[in-house]
């Protein structure tokens, strides 16, 4: 038997190795955070029972009081809605606290719902559990009932708040700060507005260091990270181009902090260049306000509107984070719930089968010629973190799909694998129609998923994905063509 030459299985063992990281790259709890896609807001509070949307702080405890709170009936319906999890606003601006708190008075126990005994956080959290899903906690930094607010002593209140919810309720998935801060408010009766100096005065780094000590896997979302960015609107989507990767500026050449940051201007979009790994959360209310009101009942976004948002929040790269606002009863009103309801079924329906799932696929170049580790089958088996990868040198490669038959879709899904950094730039898919390719779309920062709709349906038998710029060799983990029906573009 002819003896294996050593010096080209010692190359290839080497040229065989993965690639090497690009940039940026996203922490354990970012990457759990990226899986989750879509999850839902709660906002209940003493506003529900008052038809406002922020409470000055002095609003009588006693007008909480749900009639039929069911924390089992929310969570069902919010799975229902093909949702992840929710984050309950534990503490709005208000400073009404929805659990039992040590920290203040202004609070669940001083309500007539169960006595003053009752507990929203609790009963949410092993709700959700129950079901399989997510908790998180939203705790407003700006607190208008709190006579200590704009002194150092609320700062030490509201990380005792924090660690009570973060210690006492089982895993948190997400921690959010609203950037709302200072103003008018009650402040324990001076009645009085009270601004803060928004760049030192909550001390951020130190409170992001005891969460992430309380709760290694929460993501902790700000408008300025630590681990999750806003995407810079209250309506729900990234734009187009959409990176992973961000610096959060200041004002004005300032420090960035929570209200005193550049993220309405640059959030949406994020910087190619990022220093961080910060990807968008794209956060909107099903309806007009965020919290419930009669008034908006007919006013419910629409499946189709859902469906929109969609397309530009996880298909931009980001998570969805939609508010479903409970009633005075305490459930998800019936609106709300057969909306996001018709919509998951949307999603369903619309990404049950990737038409290329079973193609024939030949890519213009394989990693050391390795199919296994990097060919282009890895496009195709639904697990986010295998990849097509080239050479290293080969940055503009591309990949094509036969189908064997003529599959009809208009949006393409495309993922990489991000553990690898965000690597592309740009990509083009060209369909094969009458014997020659002929572009039919093209889409930049695909990052860990991008959804594309084609401007009509297109029905091919072969298409093909070029990769037109990457900053260095891709890492592709998914192609998928899927046929959307009924949704009005
Ligand atoms: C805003 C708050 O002021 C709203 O009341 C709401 O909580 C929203 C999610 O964030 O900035």
């Amino acid at each position: 038997m002819a003896a294996v030459p050593l010096l080209p299985a010692a190359v290839a063992a080497a040229s065989a190795k993965a690639p090497a990281p690009y940039g940026p790259l996203p922490s354990e709890r970012q990457l759990r955070w990226h899986e989750l896609d879509f999850y839902a807001f709660i906002h209940f509070s003493p506003n529900t029972f008052m038809d406002k949307e922020w409470g000055n702080g002095d609003e009588d405890p006693s007008v909480f009081n749900p009639t039929a709170f069911d924390a089992d009936a929310i969570a069902a319906s919010l799975k229902a809605g093909g949702m992840a999890g929710a984050i309950l606003t534990a503490k709005h601006h208000d400073g009404f606290c929805l659990w039992q708190t040590a920290t203040t008075e202004h609070s669940i126990k001083k309500s007539p719902w169960k006595g003053g005994k009752g507990d929203i956080v609790g009963e949410l959290a092993a709700a959700m559990r129950r079901a399989g899903m997510k908790f998180g906690v939203y705790l407003s930094p700006w607190d208008r009932n709190s006579a200590y607010y704009g002194k150092p002593e609320y700062v030490t209140m509201y990380r005792e708040q924090l660690r009570e919810l973060l210690t006492q309720y089982g895993p948190i998935f997400e921690v959010w700060h609203d950037g709302a801060n200072g103003g008018s408010g009650y402040y324990g009766g001076a009645k009085e507005t009270r601004t803060i100096d928004r760049t030192t005065y909550y001390g951020w780094e130190k409170t992001w260091e005891l969460e992430h000590s309380l709760q290694p896997g929460a993501v902790v979302w700000c408008e300025i990270g630590p681990d999750i960015r806003w995407a810079g609107n209250e309506a729900g989507h990234a734009n187009e181009t959409c990176w992973e990767t961000y610096t959060p500026h200041g004002r004005n050449g300032g420090p960035p902090a929570p209200g005193a940051s550049m993220a309405g201007q640059e959030g949406a979009t994020g910087h190619r260049d990022g220093k961080q790994w910060l990807p968008p959360e794209c956060n909107t209310s099903i309806r007009p306000g965020w919290f419930w009101h009669e008034r908006e009942n007919s006013r419910v976004k629409t499946p189709a509107q859902l469906m929109g948002l969609y397309y530009h929040s996880v298909g931009r790269g980001g998570c969805f984070l939609l508010n479903l606002p409970p009633d005075r009863r305490g459930l998800i009103h019936e609106n709300d719930a057969a909306s996001v309801k018709g919509f998951n079924a949307m999603i369903k329906e619309t990404f049950k089968e990737n038409l290329a799932a079973k193609a024939k696929v030949a890519a213009s170049n394989v990693r050391a010629k390795d199919a296994k580790a990097f060919g282009p089958r890895n496009l195709l088996d639904g697990d986010q973190y295998s990849y097509w990868s080239t050479d290293d040198a080969v940055t503009t490669p591309e990949v094509t799909f036969d189908m064997g038959k003529t599959a009809r879709f208009n949006v393409v899904r495309l993922r990489e694998n991000i553990k690898l950094g965000q690597r592309i730039d740009s990509v083009a898919l060209d369909q094969w129609k009458d014997g020659a390719w002929e572009p039919v779309a093209e889409a930049t920062s695909i990052g860990a998923c991008r959804l594309i709709r084609t401007t009509s349906d297109v029905s091919t038998n072969r298409v093909r994905l070029r990769v037109t710029k990457a900053a260095a060799c891709p890492a592709l983990s998914e192609f998928g063509i899927f046929l959307e029906s009924g949704v009005p573009a």
